[in-house]
């Protein structure tokens, strides 16, 4: 492993079954392949978000049946290293009393890291996301934290002639309109993470949307997506937030190893005064890993 010497100093102190376990653990970390759930009507911009946010292009893999519910699967790699999606169905259908619906969420919640439910600025009504929504939370628990909302087409919100093409930003009539929108999200969804309006066609506040989308998925999955960015959206903010929730995990498994292995309380304890030390040096090795 590559990683080894980088470590040597800070870990050679310590016994070879924490060195062998500890970079097991970081290597599958630092391979982590994240998945991320779209949400969202047909013609929402799920496909024009996600190809604008990232370096390379969607290509369809399998799709994951629940007979005739189904999800499509689509993953981009750089690398060796894979970031997938998938495209969920749901949004516009009866979900009540739909066993398959039920059966296809079971199979595919737990996999995804994150979902991004995207909503259209100039739609007038949101109901069938909301049901969908509600179908999602509360019969198949899938927690609030895990949907990141993102209005997007702001380019097109009333009065939409006014869009500034040259700025490529919304007139203050329609910023105001905007920030109403805004509004009937948070009223709607009650959404855990900020709404994130956007526009996918004039590359408009995309910036924010890759850095809260960073922020808002689980620590083990935010530096494999950050890795796929566009470079254009790999700000600063990105890379710290990537980085700490990298050193968090290290954290973590240093924790979880002096839990589990069986070794003398004595090196244990010597383990945790280390642990600090071994957690810089992950971090500093943050943009070699990604
Ligand atoms: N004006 C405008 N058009 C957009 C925007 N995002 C997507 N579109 C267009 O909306 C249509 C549907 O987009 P697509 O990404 O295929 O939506 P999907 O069905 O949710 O994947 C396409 O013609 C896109 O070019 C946007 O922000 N502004
Ligand atoms: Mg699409």
């Amino acid at each position: 492993m590559p990683q080894d010497s980088h470590f040597k100093s800070t870990l050679s102190v310590l016994p070879h079954s924490f060195q062998t376990s500890f970079f097991n653990r970081l290597n599958h970390l630092i391979n982590y392949s994240p998945t991320i759930g779209l949400m969202g009507k047909t013609g929402s911009g799920k496909s024009s978000l996600i190809n604008a946010l990232f370096q390379s292009a969607l290509s369809p893999v399998s799709n994951v049946s629940g007979c005739t519910r189904q999800a499509q699967r689509f993953n981009m790699t750089i690398n060796n290293h894979t970031l997938t999606f998938v495209d969920l169905p749901g949004v516009g259908e009866s979900l009540e009393r739909d066993r398959e619906y039920h059966q296809l969420y079971r199979n595919l919640l737990p996999e995804l890291d994150l979902i991004i439910w995207v909503l259209k600025a100039d739609d007038r009504a949101w109901s069938s996301d909301e049901q969908c929504y509600r179908f999602l939370t509360e019969q198949c628990g899938y927690q609030s934290k895990r949907f990141l909302f993102v209005l997007n087409q702001a380019d097109k919100i009333e009065p939409c002639r006014q869009w500034d093409e040259q700025c490529h930003q919304p007139s203050p009539e329609q910023a105001v309109n905007l920030e109403l929108k805004e509004q009937a999200v948070i009223t709607a969804f009650k959404p855990h993470h900020p709404v994130m309006t956007v526009s996918a066609a004039e590359s408009f506040q995309l910036t924010e949307l890759a850095e809260q989308l960073i922020q808002a998925l689980p620590a083990q999955a935010s530096s494999g997506v950050a890795r796929q960015l566009n470079s254009t959206y790999r700000t600063q903010s990105v890379e710290n937030s990537a980085r700490n929730d990298f050193g968090q995990c290290v954290s973590d498994i240093v924790d979880t190893l002096i839990d589990t292995l069986p070794l003398p309380v004595l090196i244990k304890s010597t383990i945790g005064t280390v642990k600090n030390s071994i957690v810089s040096v992950a971090k500093s090795l943050w943009s070699l890993f990604f």
